[in-house]
């Protein structure tokens, strides 16, 4: 009776001793990890990851790839549950739900994550990149480093850069032609004040909300229009309540695979990697499904009566002239610094 009472008490007390003294032991290493003991080896995890869009959509198959590979490089230990079409929330609290940690993964547009560090708006600089290559350079260079860098004091670890696209118009009123035909128009936006700033500069009414909102605004002429990349105007079906898609291509916007740090903070060494190398592999492979599905959601989208209009450079250089005020006094907000930094990240791509 002894001896199993003796099994029973240490069989107690080990676990936990072992447990404070991870915490206690190495002061540097429970700072680092915010007090959560670290593991060893791969645990069976399920890890909930959400996203704005469907299943179908270039997101959707990026998440997907990234939940074969968690899978397969943890010998099915580590399990990856998606969650579609804003099912656990949209960008922004799915975004609170990962600081709070009652969410471990979700993949966001970059652009709400502005009201909470300022400096990511940099990506939203209308006609910042001519095309993916310039995009993609300065993502998985420095300056997407130095971006990531800031996620840690917000609760937050990025893991990876992958593909939303470039943003294109689409409305129920008229062609958007010309600069000066986006007067009037009421058009949503997605909750960023560049985005929300340029639009008035341009004589627009924007209307920033949430993703899952966005398509029955459109149906109930709340607003006159939106602008996404094709994939999702495909996928949103927004075709069915928009006539008018003018291809304008005024900003491009990254998602980005973010966790938890409460949850990030308990996981070994070993899952760390796990859960980045996914990230990145994935965030490759869905970059082309994205570029592959862009050229066929154009031809769709056509197919399906859209009224297809290609703005003219000259007319894109004048509204990039008409929103340089914002530009200049959100790089002002940014920094002189950084925005240096993508300015000659951006040469090189250009001069290679
Ligand atoms: O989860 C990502 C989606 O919410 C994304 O498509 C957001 O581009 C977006 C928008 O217009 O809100």
């Amino acid at each position: 009776m002894k001896k199993r009472i003796k099994h029973i008490v240490l069989g107690v007390m080990l676990p936990s001793m072992m447990v404070l003294g991870a915490c206690g032991s190495n002061g540097e290493n429970s700072a680092k990890t915010g007090g959560t003991a670290k593991v060893e080896g791969i645990q069976e995890r399920t890890i909930k990851a959400g996203i704005g869009n469907s299943e179908s959509h270039p997101q959707g198959q990026g998440m997907n790839k990234f939940k074969e590979l968690v899978e397969e490089k943890s010998g099915g230990k580590m399990k990856v549950q998606n969650f579609y079409d804003a099912s656990l929330g949209d960008d922004l609290n799915m975004t609170k739900a990962l600081q709070a940690g009652t969410q471990e993964i979700t993949n966001p547009s970059t652009s709400p994550l502005v009201g909470m560090i300022p400096e990511y708006g940099i990506l939203d600089f209308p006609f910042i990149f001519n095309n993916e290559a310039e995009a993609d350079a300065v993502l998985d260079g420095p300056v997407g480093q130095k971006l990531m860098d800031k996620l840690e004091d917000h609760g937050l670890v990025g893991l990876a850069y992958s593909e939303n696209g470039f943003r294109q118009l689409t409305n129920s009123k008229h062609a958007v032609k010309t600069a000066d035909d986006f007067k009037g128009l009421k058009i949503r936006t997605m909750q960023n004040e560049i985005h929300i700033d340029a639009f008035e500069k341009l004589g627009a009414n924007p209307s920033p909300m949430a993703f899952s909102e966005v398509f029955t605004a459109l149906e109930s002429k709340t607003v006159d229009g939106q602008e996404n990349p094709l994939s999702t105007i495909k996928s949103q079906k927004y075709n069915e309540v928009q006539k008018h898609l003018s291809l304008t291509q005024h900003v491009y916007t990254p998602f980005i695979m973010l966790v938890s740090k409460k949850f990030w903070d308990g996981l070994s060494e070993e899952e760390q990697t796990i859960l980045r190398e996914s990230a990145i592999e994935a965030g490759k492979y869905q970059r082309e499904v994205s570029r592959k599905e862009n050229e066929q959601a154009i031809k769709d989208l056509e197919k399906a009566g859209m009224k297809i209009n290609k703005v003219s450079d000259e007319e894109r250089e004048k509204m990039k002239e008409m929103i340089q005020p914002v530009t200049d006094k959100y790089a002002e907000k940014i920094g002189k610094e950084l925005v240096d930094e993508m300015t000659a990240e951006l040469e090189k791509v250009r001069n290679k």
